[in-house]
């Protein structure tokens, strides 16, 4: 199947409590009213909206230790899961518009309960791999990369809402590109774990194009699995991307992170895409906003097979005299 017969199933996750400050939750209807939906149909791409997932407001949901919000998110990452595995089982590569980080949990259970084993592509400033023990903040967007590795359960406490969670990734098939933010116990797990990690210094030394084709080759040495790329809006630098709960200075350019989403794609292996992070309430401006908001969608169309060096789709005929 070529790059222009994909279709996108999207599924809009209203969701803001792995983290502490509202407008997060309203990120699937802006990147929506951004025209997502029309440009990537303008690109040939078929798509198809879920809509909104609904999620349950979830009473006394008191701290467990440090962590908190647990029952609220484990109770959406379930719907999630469910939804993500209806998209693919639909036969969709599922875009997922978050909401906080924490959607990864029920992202990518869900498509790895469709699919099987698949490779996982982190772009972000943080790793979001702190256990529940190790988080300082007890912020879950902070931990989803810990539920879902394998090489960690025997580190997970029990958390209500949580017990339907089943590990379903390697550590050898995930890659973080972006990181510059990254907590004491979390850079001991990277390396316990030997994550492949190219941090913003690799950015820098190697350029963008060498870390995307060291990537490629590392997620495709042996077998070719499903790609799921979960992009964390802060991984772009915040003088193009201001608008989200927790920015770092020294982030991706607008065009090493457009680079990236291209060159997943060229991969014809991106199964599912989490878009995450996009709060307006965090920008200043109006124009702060807008610009965070069209980044997302700009690495959407990238996903689905748009390139900056011009499109056509593959029936197109020039107009005869
Ligand atoms: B995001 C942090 F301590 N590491 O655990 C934590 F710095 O999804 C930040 O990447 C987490 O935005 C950031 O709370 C989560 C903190
Ligand atoms: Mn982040
Ligand atoms: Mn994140
Ligand atoms: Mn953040």
């Amino acid at each position: 199947r070529s790059l222009h017969h994909r279709s996108a199933g999207i599924i809009g996750a209203p969701f803001c409590r792995g983290q502490p400050r509202d407008g997060v939750e309203r990120g699937p209807d802006l990147i929506r009213a951004a025209g997502l939906l029309q440009k990537l149909h303008e690109q040939s791409c078929a798509v198809k909206d879920y809509g909104n997932l609904a999620f349950e407001d979830v009473a006394d949901d008191e701290p467990v230790g440090r962590v908190k919000r647990a029952r609220a998110v484990g109770s959406a990452n379930r719907r999630l899961s469910e939804a993500v595995r209806a998209v693919k089982q639909d036969g969709h590569t599922s875009v997922m518009l978050g909401g906080d980080h924490s959607l990864a949990i029920g992202s990518i259970h869900g498509h790895s309960a469709a699919v099987g084993d698949l490779s996982v592509v982190w772009v972000d400033a943080h790793a979001d791999i702190n256990t529940p023990l190790s988080s300082d903040t007890g912020n879950i967007h902070g931990q989803p990369v810990s539920y879902l590795l394998h090489e960690l359960h025997a580190k997970i406490p029990v958390l209500p809402n949580f017990s339907w969670i089943k590990p379903c990734v390697s550590a050898k098939d995930l890659v973080y590109i972006g990181l510059r933010d990254v907590d004491p116990a979390e850079h001991y797990i990277l390396k316990l774990l030997g994550v492949k990690v190219f941090s913003m210094s690799e950015v820098d030394q190697l350029g963008v194009a060498r870390v995307m084709e060291e990537t490629c080759d590392y997620l495709s040495a042996k077998v070719k699995k499903p790609i799921h790329l979960s992009y964390d809006i802060d991984a772009i630098d915040p003088s193009v991307t201001p608008a989200t709960g927790t920015p770092v200075s020294g982030g991706l350019t607008y065009r090493e992170g457009l680079y990236i989403a291209e060159q997943v794609a060229q991969t014809g292996l991106l199964s599912a895409v989490d878009m995450v992070e996009v709060n307006p309430l965090r920008g200043e401006t109006d124009q702060d906003v807008r610009s965070t908001v069209n980044m997302a969608v700009d690495l959407l169309l990238a996903c689905f097979g748009r390139l900056r060096e011009g499109n056509h789709s593959p029936d197109y005929r020039l107009p005869e005299p």
